[in-house]
């Protein structure tokens, strides 16, 4: 093991100014910096969003800057560790609250990032995706796959927020990221068959069996039945172990999207969960209850719409502070980016 390498100190200064003048490096004055021993460097701070803190600046933001000057009326979650000006929560993941007026439409259009919403507050939002148009209801996760045509638009009244979750740092950062807008599509389907098909796990309409998979069948997962799916798992789910449900592809059994992972956690009253420390970094959207999370020595009292951040090789604790009712989390990871780059890890 070397644990002494040279340093730019150490060499001639006409030797290392020639090669800075040629474009080179000496990657030995580098090397432990991007290769350190035994586990990554970081800088995510575990960080605490304060729904209390962020929707008064949200609603601000819908008096000072009308849709039209926005496009998309977001707020993002900065993780300063990480530098305010590249939105990132982690360094994969990208957060951001996004409020929609009544009458108000965003625009239709389409990226190269992966996004979905998860509903924070309010009725009447709805997004159209694929041409089908897809009602938002608090709680419901919503599918825009990389490529896929989607506007947003608000029939209720009152407020419409949701969270906005990207790979838009592993995008930009690839210099991939680039979008594409159109006039708005016409609605085909009103009433977005996809969650119809797919309604019941273990069966699905015949004429999928032997289809091509690698598309989006399902783009809208209703918080209702997932909640109420929690609710059963924890019957059949052992005290020590975690009710947590991952979000899938109903025809592909994998993760729906390429490179972000989702899932919601039940903490059942007076629960405790040490959860399995791995190599992704994730956030964490409080959709009821609230309680307490310990993540990397930081711990922190969260409530509901809350939105936490964890950094990779995270130690995360997360406990329901009610003796009477569950807590329900909405989890966005980058398992799936690690899956692919072949540098997924779970230790313990
Ligand atoms: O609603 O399509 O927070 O394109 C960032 C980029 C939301 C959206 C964001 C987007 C959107």
């Amino acid at each position: 093991m070397s644990n002494e390498l040279g340093r730019v100190e150490d060499l001639p200064p006409d030797y290392y100014n020639g090669l800075v003048s040629r474009n080179l490096m000496p990657l030995w004055p580098s090397l432990r910096a991007a290769l350190p021993y035994g586990k990554p460097a970081r800088n995510t701070q575990p960080m605490l969003w304060r729904y209390a803190d962020v929707r008064p600046e949200l609603m601000r933001a819908g008096e000072l800057t009308p849709i039209e000057k926005a496009e998309r009326r977001v707020l993002v979650l900065c993780n300063p560790g990480l530098g305010l000006d590249t939105l990132r929560a982690t360094p994969t993941i990208y957060i951001g609250l996004q409020l929609i007026l009544p009458g108000e439409t965003a625009p239709n259009h389409k990226h190269t990032p992966s996004a979905v919403r998860f509903v924070v507050e309010g009725n009447g939002g709805y997004t159209v995706v694929r041409g089908e148009k897809l009602p938002m209801e608090k709680g419901d996760l919503i599918l825009t796959p990389p490529g896929l045509w989607h506007q947003h638009g608000h029939e209720g009244t009152g407020p419409v927020v949701w969270l906005d979750a990207l790979d838009l740092p592993v995008v930009y950062g690839i210099e991939a990221s680039y979008c594409t807008e159109a006039p708005l599509q016409t609605i085909t389907d009103p009433k977005n068959a996809n969650v119809t098909r797919f309604r019941q796990g273990g069966v699905m309409p015949y004429s999928r069996l032997q289809r091509v998979r690698g598309d989006y069948p399902l783009l809208r997962f209703p918080w209702k039945e997932v909640k109420q799916t929690l609710g059963e798992l924890a019957s059949v789910t052992a005290k020590d172990e975690a009710v947590h449900l991952a979000y899938i592809n109903p025809e592909t059994g994998q993760e729906c999207l390429p490179t972000l992972g989702f899932s919601a956690l039940m903490l059942r009253p007076g629960e405790t969960l040490k959860m399995t420390k791995r190599s992704a970094s994730c956030c964490f959207h409080v959709v009821e209850g609230e309680g307490t999370a310990l993540i990397d020595g930081v711990s922190q009292k969260f409530t509901e719409a809350d939105t936490m951040a964890a950094p990779t090789h995270a130690e995360i604790t997360l406990s329901n502070a009610s003796g009477t009712t569950p807590t329900y989390l909405f989890m966005v990871d980058d398992a799936p980016l690690h899956r692919k780059l072949g540098i997924y890890e779970e230790f313990n």
